[in-house]
């Protein structure tokens, strides 16, 4: 097959407008994970979701975001949940076990709800790459990307209903 012959991928549908979007954000590390929720503003607001239409919601750690997204996926009042947290390798010896058990969290609770939940927690080695993935409006940030993710999924969602 010529490259001529392959199929361009469709699209990805990235209008927001009209979506209900929660926010989850861990308060550890609040320094990171505020850059994170403000990164996550300008994403959402970037494909128009409406400001008003954003739930927002902190718990304590990153280990509490799979359980504020179960019951925010249960609630039916979001289309999709974006998880922002911050776990630091050098200053925490309960590193792999925090940072494992909310991706995995998170990844069950979006299988078993069929409510998209998009990872925004950043695992790191130090505080420096903490900042360096969290920048400002033009930089690179991880909340941007997940809200961007979950804008996605929650179209992708709504393409494909439960029968
Ligand atoms: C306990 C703890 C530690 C040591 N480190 C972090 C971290 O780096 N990032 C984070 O989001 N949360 C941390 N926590 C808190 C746990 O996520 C959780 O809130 C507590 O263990 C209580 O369940």
């Amino acid at each position: 097959m010529s490259s001529d012959d392959q199929q361009a991928a469709p699209p990805a549908d990235l209008d927001g407008a009209g979506l209900r979007i929660g926010v989850i954000r861990a308060r550890w590390n609040s320094h990171i994970v505020d850059r994170l929720a403000q990164g996550a503003g300008r994403g959402l607001a970037g494909l128009q979701v409406d400001p008003s239409d954003v739930v927002d919601v902190t718990v304590p750690g990153s280990f509490e975001l799979p359980m504020a997204a179960r019951l925010l996926a249960s609630s039916g009042q979001v289309d999709a949940i974006v998880c922002l947290g911050s776990v630091i390798r050098g200053e925490t010896t309960h590193y792999d076990l925090v940072a494992g058990e909310a991706a995995a969290g998170i990844q069950q609770v979006q299988l078993q709800t069929g409510v998209p939940v998009a990872f925004g927690i950043l695992t790191t080695e130090d505080e420096a790459q903490a900042l360096a993935r969290s920048e400002s409006a033009g930089g690179h940030n991880v909340g941007e990307d997940a809200a961007i993710v979950a804008v996605e999924m929650a179209r992708l969602a709504e393409r494909f209903p439960a029968r």
